[in-house]
């Protein structure tokens, strides 16, 4: 199935619904900093999103330091933001309750 980038509209909505998440325009994605406790809440909310991207077939471009983890996606199928992205994001703040 092809892909593409979302227009402006759609751009609106989508991060309308992502509060927390926002538009990187370097590289066409949505982009979001999480702070947790420790290192090892930081790891287990990676290894959560690591089930997820994987089962969706959409992974993170992602870093850690200790309690920090920081998630850029795009789509590089698309050419950058897709509804991958912001269906991936959705399901990503689920997570956290
Ligand atoms: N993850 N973020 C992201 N963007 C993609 O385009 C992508 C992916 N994971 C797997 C994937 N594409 C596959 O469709 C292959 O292109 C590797």
């Amino acid at each position: 199935m092809t892909i593409r980038r979302l227009n402006e509209a759609e751009r609106a909505v989508a991060l309308g619904d992502l509060p927390e998440w926002t538009l990187d325009a370097e590289r066409d994605g949505i982009r979001r900093r999480f702070v947790f406790t420790d290192f090892v809440a930081a790891f287990g909310f990676m290894a959560k999103v690591a089930l997820l991207a994987e089962r969706a077939d959409h992974h993170p471009e992602w870093s850690n330091v200790w309690n920090r983890v920081e998630i850029l996606l795009t789509t590089h199928d698309a050419g950058g933001l897709s509804q991958r992205d912001v269906a991936l994001a959705a399901e990503i703040d689920a997570l956290l309750g």
